[in-house]
């Protein structure tokens, strides 16, 4: 039987900067390991709907990827469309968004079936049963409609060998156009599920890879990229590990992974997000030494107050300490935060913005606090009622919001242009340590030496992010 799966990104600007979808990959590569004929749709490119409908034709099922609620609209026109084209295929959908609310997915776009969590064996488990005519009702992970009700089936325990699953099929990805449009890094994933708590976050990636954290072995991970490093030579191959918390690994894991790519003489650039607890000096170094350019830290607030609202279990002092390191080796250290938290007041945001002229650091990105349904900050501010919008899904997208200052909460003890209003400075701080880092102003006078129009296209930049949000010389 053929089977599409489809990346349904049509017609969307990713505000956080685009990728490929690594997950839906690896699905590819499982199917196509257990002999099934499989096509792979990514929307993200085409001018018109209609542009793959001559791949999709002939499918008997066809796999539709959802990350999250802000993309349920595409999801819906992709799949509307698709069922015109092959209306007699059975239609299914996974990923983050229909993992943590299948029902909710089922009933909003007329999906067959949802496949819940990791998805590498179940997917091939209903294909195989679809292909040989049998009911596959009886399969763990499935959610299927019986007489107009949804049934959702008992979850399989997750993987617990994270090297047994075959590496995403990159091959099939239009890299070229990804890197026109400007990606920059290849996506690598090396661990699944994290062990923390964090309001905005939880328990949502639960519902997707359990409560705890799985590892690859730092030899099937150089394996992966060896791979790539051969699909997609580079001198340097720009990577960016998609984990939620790379550092988890101990520091023997980052020797070995260091020392392996070295043996096969790859050199990596890469990044990671991080937190600050889970970084050590020697940690910090190796990392450095297996290619390690920036990690971005999950700073959020210099509050203590909310680090502990946000349930981070971190302190402003583990992030002085994270940052200097990052410096001590040279690599460079952003700093996340996520201001306009309800319980937030003048006196928290001065301790951000103090907190940061302490870190010094090298990037900052200002998220406004978004609840998202799923997470435990979306049920605390509905029961507490900070829930400001609970309809317009484009308010569930924390890069969207950060872009257009928008937020879906209501703030007792400050209005949103307040909000707004530190956030510029907060990013006025950023341009202009960017405008004053030694390490800036070599990079922009040899460039003006060798390509005058883009560095005063870049100088223009800081200088207009100096006057409120804008990009600095090496923003991302
Ligand atoms: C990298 C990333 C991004 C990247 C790019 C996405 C991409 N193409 O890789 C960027 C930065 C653009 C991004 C943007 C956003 N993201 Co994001 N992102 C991630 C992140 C960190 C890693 C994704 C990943 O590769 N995971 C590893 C792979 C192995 O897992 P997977 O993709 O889920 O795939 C497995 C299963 O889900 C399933 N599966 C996947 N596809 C399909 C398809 C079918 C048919 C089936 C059956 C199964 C299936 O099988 C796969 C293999 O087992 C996740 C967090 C996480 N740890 O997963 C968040 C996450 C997916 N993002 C999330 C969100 C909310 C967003 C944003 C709204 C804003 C934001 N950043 O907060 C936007 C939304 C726009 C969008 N793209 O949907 C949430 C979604 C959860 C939710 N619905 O609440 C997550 C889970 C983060 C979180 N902690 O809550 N994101
Ligand atoms: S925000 Fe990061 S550390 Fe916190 S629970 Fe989510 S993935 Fe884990």
């Amino acid at each position: 039987m053929k089977i599409a799966l489809v990346y349904p990104r049509w017609d969307w600007i990713e505000y956080n900067g685009l990728a490929e979808p690594v997950g839906l990959l690896q699905l590819v590569s499982a199917l196509r390991s257990s002999g099934h004929d499989v096509e792979y749709l990514d929307y993200s490119f085409c001018r018109t709907i209609d542009e793959l409908d001559g791949r999709a034709s002939g499918a008997g099922l066809v796999g539709v990827a959802i990350s999250a609620a802000a993309k349920m609209s595409r999801a819906e026109i992709v799949t509307n469309h698709l069922r015109r084209v092959v209306p007699d295929a059975m239609f299914l959908a996974g990923g983050a968004y229909p993992s943590i609310f299948p029902a909710d997915t089922m009933e909003r776009i007329p999906f067959d079936y949802v496949l819940t969590g990791e998805a590498e064996e179940s997917i091939v488990e209903l294909a195989d049963a679809l292909d040989s005519g049998k009911d596959p009702s009886g399969m763990m992970n499935l959610v299927y409609r019986r007489s107009g009700k949804i049934i959702e089936n008992p979850r399989r325990p997750v993987p617990s060998d994270l090297d047994s699953l075959p590496f995403p099929a990159r091959d099939v990805v239009d890299y070229d156009s990804y890197m026109r449009e400007g990606m920059s890094e290849y996506g690598v994933v090396t661990t699944r599920g994290c062990p923390f708590n964090c309001i905005y976050c939880k328990p949502s990636t639960d519902f997707i890879f359990g409560g705890n954290i799985r590892y690859r072995s730092a030899e099937n991970v150089v394996e992966e990229i060896a791979q790539l490093a051969e699909l997609r030579p580079a001198d340097s191959l720009p990577v960016f590990f998609k984990d939620d918390t790379i550092t988890m690994h101990p520091s023997g894991w980052f020797e070995d992974f260091r020392d392996l790519l070295s043996g096969r003489g790859i050199r990596l650039c890469w990044h990671c997000n991080s937190r600050v607890d889970t970084v050590t000096r020697e940690k910090v170094r190796i990392m450095g030494e297996s290619g390690c350019s920036c990690i971005s830290f999950g700073v959020e607030s210099g509050s203590q107050k909310i680090l502990d609202f946000y349930r981070k279990g971190t302190t402003p002092q583990q992030a002085e300490k994270a940052f200097a390191w990052c410096h001590e080796f040279g690599i460079e250290a952003t700093a996340n935060l996520m201001i306009g938290f309800p319980m937030e007041n003048e006196e928290d945001l001065m301790a951000t913005y103090q907190h940061l002229k302490r870190l010094k650091p090298d990037d900052i990105i200002v998220y406004l606090s978004t609840a998202i349904p799923g997470r435990y900050i979306h049920d605390w501010a509905k029961e507490n009622g900070y829930l400001a919008n609970d309809t317009n899904p484009e308010l569930l997208d924390p890069a969207r919001n950060r872009a257009c200052e928008v937020m879906n909460m209501r703030l007792p003890f400050l209005s949103l242009e307040d909000v707004i209003s530190w956030k510029r400075k907060i990013e006025r701080y950023r341009s202009w340590r960017k405008l004053t880092s030694y390490e800036n102003i070599l990079d922009w006078t040899a460039e003006l030496l060798s390509h005058p129009g883009s560095a005063a296209r870049k100088a223009f930049r800081v200088i207009r992010g100096l006057g409120g949000s804008g990009d600095g010389l090496k923003g991302r």
